[in-house]
Order: structure tokens, then sequence, then C-alpha cells
């Protein structure tokens, strides 16, 4: 049978010419020059021709070979091309298009309050210091004259760690460790979380946030914290709120006091948040007990000084309207998302 080459050459340039994509390209070029293609077929069936015709014929087929090759070589970049710009047009970003908006996360409503707390008493030259939570007897009790047996310990139910560690029951170890390192006169505050072991209600937590205070000096009184206090509650609130002292008992502090303010959200009627008091117990405070100079080798006898244990998030219900202290450790996002 006589080897078209010249039909079998054009038809396969005809198709792989109209390829339309790199797969179809790829199974014609096999069609033709693959192990069992046509082009492949005519150049192994060489060995059974006569010598003429396998000169004649075996140039022709290389010929056609290397002309399909070369064809196949160009369709190839040119459908590649074609593909490159397709993708390119459908990943195309428009840098103009306005961002999505990622979801901001907000402050926590004890952060904010402890963040606006801390400033004020630094407007007033206050420096701001920090203690550990968990404590030694020592720091938590003994030194501010609560001796093991004292029956004020029993003010603060406290969570033990073993028998000389506790998680600290308040803020006012860091009085203690500030004192044994520095010399007065002074200012501080002290923010921090503290840990009680007592059962929890409306304005009841088990861990929560205080602020101690402690001013020191030859002539600090009283009627210093006062003007504090109220310089403090008038920045805070920004309006007018009722405030009153009750003299109090803390071992550390003589003479001691509390002070209350009349609660925000009943104004005064009494509510399930101050239980039915229509006040809310905001702190403790009181003029250092010389004892407590003692214990960190003042001498009680020069210095004088105010100390006060503000409860932080009573300050927050107050200032935020939040009717349960337990609602800022719930983790509500309804609740946190409104700050
Ligand atoms: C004390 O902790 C004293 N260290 C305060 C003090 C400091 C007195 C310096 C004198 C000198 P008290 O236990 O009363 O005191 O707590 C102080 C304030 O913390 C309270 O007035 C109240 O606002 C807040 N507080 C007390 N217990 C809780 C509780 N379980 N949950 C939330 N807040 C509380």
């Amino acid at each position: 049978m006589p080897i078209d080459l010249e039909t079998l050459g054009r038809e396969a340039k005809t198709a792989l010419e109209s390829a339309q994509n790199l797969k179809e390209l790829d199974n014609i070029f096999h069609a033709y020059l693959g192990r069992k293609g046509k082009l492949t077929a005519v150049l192994r069936s060489l060995g059974t021709l006569t010598k003429e015709e396998r000169t004649q014929i075996g140039k022709e087929a290389n010929e056609t070979k290397e002309m399909l090759a070369k064809i196949f070589e160009q369709r190839k970049n040119d459908l590649l091309r074609e593909e490159n710009r397709r993708s390119e047009e459908k990943e195309w970003i428009d840098v103009t298009a306005p961002g999505k908006k990622l979801t901001r996360g907000h402050l926590h409503p004890l952060t904010l309050i402890q963040r606006k707390a801390v400033e004020i008493f630094q407007d007033m030259g206050f420096a701001v210091v920090e203690g550990p939570e968990i404590e030694s007897e020592w720091y938590n009790f003994d030194a501010l004259n609560i001796p093991k047996n004292h029956p004020a310990r029993d003010m603060w139910d406290t969570f033990w760690l073993n028998p000389k560690f506790l998680l600290r029951t308040h803020t006012s170890p860091v009085q203690i460790r500030y004192m044994e390192k520095h010399n007065p006169p002074f200012r501080i505050v002290a923010p921090g979380r503290i840990f009680r072991y007592e059962a929890t209600d409306a304005r009841h937590e088990i861990n929560f946030y205080q602020l101690e205070g402690l001013m020191v000096g030859k002539d600090i009184s009283a009627a210093n914290f006062k003007a504090i206090l109220e310089t403090f509650y008038q920045r805070i609130f920004q309006a007018p709120t009722k405030i009153r002292l009750r003299p109090s008992y803390f071992p550390f502090t003589e003479p001691s006091f509390e002070v209350d303010m009349q609660c925000i959200l009943c104004r005064g009627g009494g509510c399930s948040s101050c239980g039915q008091a229509g006040w809310m117990e905001m702190m403790g405070a009181g003029m250092v007990h010389p004892n407590v100079f003692k214990a960190v080798r003042y001498n009680p006898g020069e210095w004088q000084g105010f100390a006060f244990g503000m409860g932080l998030d009573r300050l927050a219900m107050m200032k935020f309207g939040i009717p349960d202290i337990r609602l800022f450790y719930g983790g509500d996002l309804r609740l946190l998302q409104q700050f």
C-alpha cells in the first residue's frame, strides 16, 4: 500500500493547529507521534520496504515528524499563553475595592474601669505599683496586724495553697511590699485581682478586683483622704453621687471606715443588687495603724497616712449600671459588645 505521507502530514498539521486546549493538543500529538501514532507506525514500517523506498519515505517521514513537532511546540506555547491570560483575567484583583471589615474586640468593662481609676489617681500624683496574686501569710495577714488565731482573719475567707501560701484576699499586702522598699513620703495605688472563698451573689464574687491606695507623709490626715475621695468620685461619675463614710473596723487602720455609695440601680430605693439596702459598699479605708508602720520599720511617731481598698467590680456596676457582678465573668458577648 503506498504511503501518502503528504496527506498524513497535512491532516496532522490541521488537527494540531485547531486544537482548542492543551489536553486536546496532547491527544492529537499522540495520535500521530505517540507510541501507537500514525506517523510512528510509518517510521516503524520502514524496515519492510526496499532500500530505495526506505531512503525516500524515511526522509519524507522524518521531515514530516520534525514539521509536526515544531507545529506542536508553537501551538502549545500559544495555548499556554492563552490559558495564562484567561486565568489572570479570572484572578484579577480590584485594589480599589473596599476591604472586609474585621470585627474588633472590646475592652472588658473591668479593664475600662481599672484604667480610668488609675488614670484619675495618676493625675493626682499617685504612682502605680503591683504585687503578686499568690501571697505569703506574712504579707496578707501578719504584717497587716492580723496575727495567727486573730479573729479578724475570719473577715477574709481564704483559699490556702499550703500552710504558708495563699491566694491574696485583698490588695493590702502590696502596701507592705512597697513600704519595705521605699521611704516616705509617697502616694501609690495598686490595682489587682484578689480571691475569696465565699458564696457568690449579685455583689459578691470569689475572684474580683480591688484598687489599693496608700498615701504616707508627715501630716497626712483623714481630711486629705476625703478630698481625694471626692475628686475621684466626681471625675469617675461626672455627675453628683451620694457618698457616705461609716465607722468600721480593719486591723491595719485606726480609725477605720467604709465608704458607701447610693445605689445607682435603684436610686436608694433598695434592690437585689444592693441587697435592698439602697447603698453599695464601695471600699474600706482608714488611717494606717502604727503596728503596720512598725512592721516595715517606719517610725509611727514621725509618719502617718491613709489607706483604702476599693472594689473595682462594684465601681463598674455603679458606673455602667450592671445589676449583677457575675455578669462580668460570664463571657456573654451581648454584655461585652456594649463597651
Ligand atoms: C478589704 O479588703 C480591705 N483590705 C480594704 C482596706 C484597705 C481597708 C486599706 C483599710 C485600708 P473589704 O473586705 O471590705 O476590705 O473589701 C473592700 C471592698 O472590696 C469592699 O468594700 C467591696 O467594694 C469589695 N468587695 C469585698 N468583697 C467582695 C466580693 N466578694 N466581691 C466583690 N467585691 C467585693
